[in-house]
């Protein structure tokens, strides 16, 4: 086929075309190959002009070894894959970049990102599962990883933290132990994607200190509704080290601007069949649509001098909290991400974490937890990226200028000039040049601490306690945030097959609370705990989903139910009321085209019903029209749908004769009979637990649209009587 040679475009994009941060944008634009209008060539830049036959003997005669184009096609081919994460392989990666408030942080660091309000700081940030493989699904109950690369002028630091601010163990040495207790079982390679299985029940259990951190794992926090409304913790507590070397400890925090919201479990099962990729999705989506995820960066800030001023932990021991409520969290900046991925694998497959890339201004500490971490991520990228020169792959480039005296090995890509490849040198005029322990400020300048101890494979007492968080996790639930975790460990040790295990999990629970142990025991068929009470009653408000702040609706999705007959006002309406908001409605019909309105006009249908599930949805609006009403009374899907959103505690939009709907899914919210003259004499939307009602025949008006504002911003209605729904 002849191929328009005018329709040929340079072959880098530009980068004006990036919103993210400017330098690694502008350092990504010259890898970025842009095919459009091209000409198809090999590997080696030779035109092809057939790419669907091979090279034969007779068109019916042996392929011949002589095709160079077959050959380098497989080749190629045969050679895509790389070995996956050996954990936190699943993930979703996204452009943006990191901007301090002011210079607050001045006085505690030298970390020009951090301190300086004029630097935007380029970073890329990838978001994970830890269970799964690669292709697995988005919803399991699981950890979620939340890695930030910040290419900062100084060099890249990379704060690769999860959405939950403990860890399982104290130890980076038991964690080849609980990552193979954790990932599926090696006889079969069962479960994928979850945690419920006997290995890992087993080994929590005769392992206690993961309580605290397993108890969090049992919360809605391991169901986040996306990632833009989850929360992010680096976990372990860092140094700050200010320009005259003086040191203080952080613990550093992610908090969504867009709220903390999670799904209920069910819906989450659900979606895993009706949409894997449903966090994914929604990354993509909001940041395709302009709604850009962004995270405000706090931190807990604890002078040197107070390192032992903790009586109940240790600041090294990663399976505890310091409670904000004891050292408050100030918050220092603000990231967006901006800009998805040009492509998945070149991006975020390829980008390499390492917790021991930092920049001057921020050190380590000995969490031994932390100390394994520094070898592992650099150790797995020789595995993962196929050499030591994966820093040169593009995504992992720093902005900031790289020379050294290093060479050689798989996938060089730089051309280092000249001969000295060593120091100290004068055939490079000395160069690159060391100027020597303390005449360069800028330099990392590891801090001068006295290390002196006696070696031994020893924990320290300071370590001891592994109930007294969990316990102080628990008594900081909300009600209904410790139904959701007494039903999960009922879920989840109802499929472990052995007793002796279930029981002995109970007997831990018992050693944070006896009535989170008794409840537990009556779901799981085993022996109910001992009757002691060892709960000192402390609690922590600021841990508890239900107390965290409300934010608006930007980027929550509706679904319309509608069917011809559909009164086409009040959809106008609310229509305009969510987009106004940055949040979207779909339309669901009962297949795709267009429904007849009862004002005779025509409304599009977004998507067939069958097609979607109200698990996909944050809300669900039912419409005004007595014919559309019927229409979907009628129709066991529609029944359903609402039903189900009305279970797992979403917000209704009712309009007008919708009512009929509430009535005929057998929602214990409302009955036409508490309709007065048409209008219904319910209250407003909280009173009702998030189902709001609107006149039939009325337009969308002001007192609807706050009540549903709130209602939508709530996320979840918890107080609702659901187990008699059918769905
Ligand atoms: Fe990781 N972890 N981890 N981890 N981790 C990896 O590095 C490891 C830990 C976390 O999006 C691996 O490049 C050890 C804590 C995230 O690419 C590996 C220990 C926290 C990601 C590894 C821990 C994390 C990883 C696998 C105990 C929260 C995904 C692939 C000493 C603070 C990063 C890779 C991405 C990935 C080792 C514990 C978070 C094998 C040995 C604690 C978010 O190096």
């Amino acid at each position: 086929m002849a191929i328009d040679e005018s329709a040929a475009v340079p072959q880098t994009a530009s980068a004006e075309t990036a919103p993210a941060a400017g330098a690694k944008q502008e350092q990504l634009a010259p890898y970025r190959v842009d095919k459009t209008g091209t000409r198809l060539t090999t590997d080696q830049g030779i035109p092809v002009d057939d790419t669907d036959n091979s090279l034969k003997a007779g068109p019916r005669g042996p392929s011949l070894l002589e095709d160079f184009h077959l050959r380098e096609k497989i080749m190629r081919f045969d050679h895509e894959r790389i070995p996956e994460r050996v954990v936190h392989a699943r993930g979703s990666a996204a452009h943006g970049y990191f901007q301090p408030y002011g210079d607050g942080l001045a006085a505690f660091t030298a970390a020009r990102f951090l301190t300086d309000p004029s630097v935007r700081t380029p970073v890329f940030v990838r978001f994970s599962t830890v269970q799964g493989s690669r292709g697995s699904t988005d919803t399991p109950r699981d950890v979620r990883g939340f890695a930030t690369k910040f290419y900062t002028d100084e060099g890249n630091f990379d704060l690769v933290g999860n959405n939950m601010p403990v860890f399982f163990i104290q130890d980076g040495i038991k964690f080849p132990d609980l990552v193979h207790a954790l990932k599926p079982e090696p006889q079969h390679e069962m479960p994928q994607a979850a945690s419920a299985h006997d290995t890992f029940w087993d080994f929590v259990s005769l392992q206690p200190e993961t309580m605290h951190h397993l108890i969090w794992l049992m919360s809605d926090r391991a169901l986040p509704r996306s990632y833009r409304t989850m929360q992010g913790f680096g976990v372990h507590t860092f140094r700050l080290v200010n320009a005259d070397g003086q040191t203080t400890f952080v613990k550093f925090h992610w908090t969504p601007t867009a709220g903390v919201h999670s799904l209920v479990w069910d819906e989450a099962q659900k979606i895993s069949g009706k949409d894997p990729d449903f966090n994914r999705r929604d990354l993509w989506e909001s940041i395709e649509a302009g709604v850009y995820p962004e995270y405000e960066l706090g931190v807990q800030l604890i002078p040197e001098q107070d390192e032992f001023a903790f009586d109940d932990l240790d600041l090294l021991d990663a399976t505890k909290i310091v409670p904000e409520e004891r050292v408050p969290v100030t918050p220092v900046g603000r990231m967006v991400l901006d800009r998805n991925p040009d492509n998945f694998f070149a991006e975020t497959e390829q980008v390499a974490f390492c917790v021991g890339n930092i920049v001057p201004g921020i050190d380590f500490t000995d969490d031994p937890l932390l100390q394994a971490r520094l070898f592992s991520y650099l150790d797995t990228q020789l595995t993962r990226l196929g050499g030591p020169n994966f820093a040169q792959i593009p995504i992992n480039r720093p902005v900031a200028p790289v020379r050294h005296h290093q060479q050689d090995g798989f996938h060089q890509d730089d051309i280092p000039l000249g001969q000295a490849n060593y120091h100290p040198n004068s055939t490079g005029g000395g160069c690159p040049y060391v100027p020597g322990v303390g005449s360069f400020p800028e330099a990392f300048t590891h801090r001068p601490e006295l290390v002196d101890g006696h070696k031994a494979r020893k924990r320290a007492e300071s370590f001891a306690d592994h109930y007294g968080q969990a316990m102080l996790f628990w008594n900081s639930m909300s009600a209904w945030e410790r139904e959701h975790i007494v039903a999960a460990y009922r879920f989840e040790l109802g499929k472990v097959a052995y007793p002796h295990i279930r029981q002995r999990v109970v007997a831990e629970l018992n050693r944070i609370d006896n009535t989170l142990a008794t409840a537990v025991a009556a779901g799981i068929g085993v022996d109910p705990p001992a009757a002691v009470s060892v709960n000192d009653g402390r609690n922590s408000p600021a841990l508890s989903q239900a107390d965290q702040p409300k934010a608006g609706i930007a980027g929550r999705k509706v679904a319309l139910l509608a069917a011809d007959g559909v009164a086409a006002t009040s959809v106008a309406g609310l229509k305009d009321f969510l987009e106004a908001n940055d949040a979207v409605l779909e339309v669901l019909g009962p297949v795709d085209g267009v429904l007849r309105t009862a004002e005779g006009g025509i409304l599009p249908v977004t998507r067939a019903m069958n097609t979607v599930s109200s698990v996909l949805y944050d809300a669900v609006a039912v419409p005004d029209g007595d014919e559309a009403v019927s229409r979907l009374i009628g129709d066991g899907l529609a029944l359903h749908f609402v039903a189900e959103a009305y279970k797992h505690a979403k917000p209704l939009a009712v309009l007008g004769t919708g009512d009929r709907m509430v009535e005929a899914a057998r929602l214990p919210v409302y009955t036409t009979s508490d309709r007065v003259e048409g209008v219904s004499s319910k209250p407003i939307a909280a009173a009702l637990d998030g189902v709001v009602f609107l006149a039939a025949g009325a337009p969308v008006d002001e007192r609807f649209t706050t009540d549903l504002f709130d209602a939508i911003a709530a996320h979840r209605h918890y107080d609702r009587p659901v187990d008699g729904i059918a769905a």
